[in-house]
């Protein structure tokens, strides 16, 4: 088997697949591709990943190139094939996690990422005279729904004295959730004061070893 590459900085989606490997403690080769100013618009990068995005993820199994894009879909593919089914890592171990790995990921896609990238950009990221504070208020009263959802969905877990999405321990659907609800950490006080599930959920997985060594990474 060929050595595990994973391409781009941790500062980018590359965060979820890198945090994924730090949790699972595997071997792999970190190459912190980054991707401003057209850097994943060459012809080398091209041919790894033809989106001209990070992250990718890369290995050859049986002489065969296995070439994953896709944060999410990078994170759930280590999850599946490097973790163990035992119900103390963070794979899923039966099909009711898995359901719950595929159904919040997916959601996060879809339903998160565009309006937490907003707060992030025009909360903290960019200089302050390109902020913009009604795109992060928008961005806000759309994430109300979808964070309710959220918020009771942990409500739920917690009469089952779970503290997690899937369960009782932390699970690849927490880190692919929470990978993208810290983006809206720079929300107003007054949205997160609705949310106390999801903030104490949230600093629980932050708080995680491997979220820290992902986070040193260049
Ligand atoms: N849906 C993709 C989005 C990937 C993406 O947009 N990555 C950004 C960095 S966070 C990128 O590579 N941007 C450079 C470009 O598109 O030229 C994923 O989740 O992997």
């Amino acid at each position: 088997m060929n050595q595990l590459r994973i391409y781009g900085i941790a500062a980018s989606r590359a965060f979820r697949p890198l945090w994924t490997a730090c949790e699972l403690a595997i071997d792999f080769e970190h190459i912190p591709q980054g991707y401003r100013h057209g850097a994943t618009r060459n012809p080398a990068f091209l041919e790894v990943n033809p989106n001209g995005h990070i992250p990718v993820l890369t290995e050859i199994r049986g002489g065969t190139l296995i070439t994953v894009w896709e944060s999410m879909a990078c994170s759930l593919y280590l999850a599946d094939v490097y973790g163990k089914a035992d119900g103390l890592d963070l794979s899923p171990a039966s099909p009711a996690e898995k359901a719950q790995a595929l159904r919040w990921s997916f959601w996060t896609v879809t339903e998160l990422e565009k309006d937490t990238l907003s707060i992030l950009m025009h909360r903290i990221a960019m200089p302050e005279a390109e902020r913009k504070p009604e795109v992060a208020e928008t961005a806000e009263k759309r994430l109300m729904l979808p964070l309710s959802v959220l918020e009771q969905h942990l409500i739920a877990q917690q009469t089952n004295e779970y503290v997690y999405l899937a369960g009782s321990r932390f699970t690849i659907a927490d880190l692919c959730v929470a990978s993208v609800v810290s983006w809206a950490r720079a929300a107003s006080p007054a949205f997160w004061e609705r949310f106390p599930s999801t903030q104490a959920w949230l600093r629980d997985c932050l708080a995680r070893p491997a979220h820290q060594q992902a986070r040193n990474l260049p």
